[in-house]
């Protein structure tokens, strides 16, 4: 059977990788299926979707959705099924926690809670034999009107899977994509990814160090078979600095096989300062930090992050002495914070002095302890749902912040970027240069 991934970009902005979709058709082709994806522009009509749909015949559509996605997708999907009666399973982080509301909107027909390969695999077989959608239970797939299914224990070991497929990710120039494992320990009380821990009692999972190996240096030799090679890695782990032994035998590898450039995402309390030598000698070009907040109190009481402001600016040191660019990553807008809490994260971001940062409006997304926490606050407002999630303003009705608090503190965040990209491309950069900086930094701060 063909099945049709809808790619349902959000942001022209965003150089988004097709992750979930990539590891799906890569484990569909294995069984026999063909797979192709259509990316969903922000300019492109019903009509475009349409003629798409059409072109590729499907025998079903695939979405993968977060929460931002979701909210374009429904009025997408409702539209193409006036026109076209094609079955549409939706998986990923949105459709895991909030299954019914994707069920009760027009043109759903299924929702995959949690890891999809086996998942997927069954509803294809399953539609191919049948030539219609299942009416028992299949594990981790969830029908209208139906309560949740069992689900089946996640895929172990991960070598098992095939290496994703490289055609679902759109990239260009030999920047690749890699994950190198699933689930994150971590407690953060905001976050999507780490419930999968609460819904599967032992979720982390990491590749060996021999597949990861394997997978780049296939890659090198031209192997994907797309003519790109591989010129720089972005590996997308939630935290890729978790165990120090699989770390240091992964450096030990890299550096061997000619230390190409890397970047990738840690948490403080994973690195030191031996871990950062070692990275930075394989070829770490750049890390992403979570920091969140300059609040110690907010850390702690509100997002479960108990770490303090001294190993964050200890850490930042250490990462910039071993000769790695750093990107810091705040929100704002979180419940129970002041304005007081977003002046320490401005004064902890100069005492930090990161190459970068990104800042973010906390969107509470469903399944995340955040997320109940605010429908008990009574913050979240009626029809919440149907709100875009907007960069510049909160959804909820904060008790201690305002809208224009927040949007002042946003600005101020955009201003300082905005300074130090002058201060250090300034003069050397023409209208349009400048431009394409920003722009390139957009994409490297992007981080779930
Ligand atoms: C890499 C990444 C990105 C990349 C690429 C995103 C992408 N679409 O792949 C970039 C940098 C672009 C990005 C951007 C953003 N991200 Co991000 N990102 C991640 C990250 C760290 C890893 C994703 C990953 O590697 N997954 C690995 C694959 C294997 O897992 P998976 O995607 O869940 O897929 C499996 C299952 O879910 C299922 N499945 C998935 N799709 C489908 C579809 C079907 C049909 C089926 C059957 C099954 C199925 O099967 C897959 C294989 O088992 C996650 C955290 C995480 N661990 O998930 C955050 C995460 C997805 N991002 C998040 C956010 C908030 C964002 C941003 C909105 C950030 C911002 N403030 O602007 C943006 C906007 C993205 C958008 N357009 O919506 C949130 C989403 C929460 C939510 N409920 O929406 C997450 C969960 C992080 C978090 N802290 O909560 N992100
Ligand atoms: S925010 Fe990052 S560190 Fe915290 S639980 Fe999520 S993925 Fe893990």
């Amino acid at each position: 059977m063909h099945v049709l991934f809808l790619e349902v970009q959000t942001e022209s902005t965003w150089s988004v990788a097709s992750v979930g979709p990539g590891f799906l058709a890569a484990y569909l082709r294995r069984h026999g299926h063909t797979v192709s994806i259509f990316t969903i522009a922000l300019d492109h009509t019903i009509d475009d979707v349409v003629a798409a749909v059409c072109q590729h015949a499907p025998g079903l559509i695939g979405l993968s959705l977060t929460t931002r996605q979701w909210l374009r997708a429904r009025g997408i999907v409702a539209g193409l099924r006036e026109q076209l009666d094609v079955p549409v399973i939706a998986g990923g982080l949105h459709p895991t926690f909030a299954p019914e509301q994707v069920l009760a909107a027009p043109g759903f027909d299924l929702v995959c809670l949690g890891e999809g390969e086996g998942a997927l695999l069954d509803v294809v077989a399953h539609l191919e034999e049948t030539s219609s959608l299942p009416t028992h239970d299949i594990d981790n797939i969830q029908r209208p009107g139906q309560p949740r299914p069992p689900l089946r224990p996640p895929l172990d070991p991960l070598d098992e899977l095939p290496f994703i497929a490289r055609d679902m990710l759109n990239e260009r120039y030999g920047v690749r994509h890699m994950v190198t494992q699933r689930g994150c320990p971590f407690p953060c009380t905001y976050c999507a990814a780490r419930m999968y821990n609460e819904m599967y009692s032992d979720y982390g999972r990491r590749r060996s160090n021999d597949s990861v190996s394997a997978e780049l240096a296939a890659l090198r030799s031209g192997a994907a078979g797309d003519g790109l090679g591989l010129s720089y890695i972005i590996f997308l782990d939630d935290t890729f600095t978790i165990n120090h032994k699989w770390v240091r035998r992964f450096c030990r590898v890299h550096t061997e096989s000619g230390a190409t450039p890397f970047s990738l995402h840690a948490r403080v309390e994973t690195v030191n300062q031996r871990m950062l030598g070692e990275l930075a000698a394989a070829g770490c070009k750049h890390i992403t930090y979570g920091v969140e907040s300059g609040s110690e109190r907010i850390r702690r009481e509100v997002m479960l992050r108990k770490v303090s402001n001294q190993r964050l600016i200890d850490v930042f040191r250490w990462t910039r002495e071993a000769g790695i660019i750093t990107t810091a990553n705040y929100m704002l807008g979180l419940p129970h914070e002041t304005r007081a809490d977003l002046e320490m994260t401005l004064a902890l971001h100069h005492e930090l002095q990161p190459h970068d940062f990104g800042y973010f409006v906390f969107y509470p997304y469903p399944g995340t302890p955040l997320f109940k926490t605010c429908r008990d606050l009574g913050i979240l407002p009626e029809g919440y749902e149907t709100m875009p999630a907007n960069h510049r303003q909160s959804i909820l009705t904060l008790r201690d912040l305002t809208n224009d608090d927040i949007g002042e503190f946003y600005d101020r965040f955009t201003a300082i970027r905005e300074a130090s990209y002058l201060e250090r491309y300034g003069s050397s950069l023409s209208t349009s240069g400048e431009k394409t900086v920003r722009d390139t930094y957009k994409h490297t701060a992007a981080t779930g």
